[in-house]
């Protein structure tokens, strides 16, 4: 192989056209068209597109318009989605994001640079910059969410929950899921504490369009759980005890 086709690590070096972009989506009919534009836009059209959704709406129609593979579920809550989807990426790096319009997707290609700096998860850190586009509610929970799961960690982790990351392919497949409205820490914290290099990359959060999936306190309530198994399993898997908790 030619030398200027390898990252830095010696891996092999990823492009555009070796990622998909995946999503859970949920009747999100005023924010599929914008988003699946924006992905087609940054990438020239060489990334592939999948949304696994529950929609009533006409979602799935827009998302076929716009190129993306539709995977038909009945709604089950994000986790259900989002493992579904990112377990049928087809191409080597995945990258997550919410079918609404907060996360930019102009920033794909920083994400795509850093898995090529040898990085196996690159995490969209929301909070940096503020976000001022999240209802205030979500904004503290989130801040003490990262805290949280920080102390159960032992690695300084700035935004648990974010719906943008970057993963290489093998990551996903090299481990098993289990939480659902969780499962966003949950993609963060077991690769963390399995030793991956994970790193995260401050991006702008912009406001919602369309009406969220996520009832603010069941969901959190939830994701508070899931940090809490998540981080003790893996503690525990440390200390040679494979087991369930949750
Ligand atoms: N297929 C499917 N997708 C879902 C389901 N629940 C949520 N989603 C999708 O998962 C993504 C995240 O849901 P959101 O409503 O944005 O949740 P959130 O980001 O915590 O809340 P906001 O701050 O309001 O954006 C969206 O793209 C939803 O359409 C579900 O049951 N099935
Ligand atoms: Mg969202």
């Amino acid at each position: 192989m030619n030398e200027a086709t390898l990252a830095r690590d010696g891996r092999e070096e990823y492009t555009l056209s070796d990622v998909s972009v995946v999503m859970g989506t949920y009747n999100e009919e005023a924010a599929i068209g914008t988003v699946l534009e924006d992905i087609a836009a940054v990438t020239d059209g060489e990334a592939t597109a999948i949304c696994v959704d529950g929609s009533d709406d006409r979602t799935p129609e827009i998302a076929r318009a716009n190129g993306a593979r539709v995977i038909h579920q009945e709604p089950r809550g994000y986790g259900e989605a989002v493992r579904e989807a990112v377990l049928a990426a087809d191409r080597p790096v995945v990258i997550t994001t919410d079918c609404d319009d907060t996360y930019p997707m102009e920033q794909v290609p920083e994400f795509l640079d850093l898995v090529n700096d040898g990085y196996d998860v690159v995490s969209g850190d929301r909070l940096y910059y503020g976000a001022d586009a999240m209802p205030g509610f979500n904004r503290l929970g989130n801040h003490a969410f990262a805290l949280f799961a920080s102390a159960l960690a032992g690695h300084r982790i700035h935004d648990t929950t974010t719906g943008m990351r970057a993963y290489r392919r093998s990551v996903l497949h090299e481990i098993d899921w289990t939480e659902n409205t969780g499962l966003s820490a949950e993609l963060l914290l077991r690769p963390l504490m399995r030793g991956y290099r994970v790193r995260e990359r401050p991006i702008e959060y912009r406001e919602r369009r369309g009406e969220t999936k996520l009832d603010p306190i069941e969901g959190g309530a939830a994701i508070a759980k899931s940090i809490l198994t998540v981080s003790l399993e893996e503690r525990l898997r440390k200390a040679g005890l494979d087991v369930r908790l949750g």
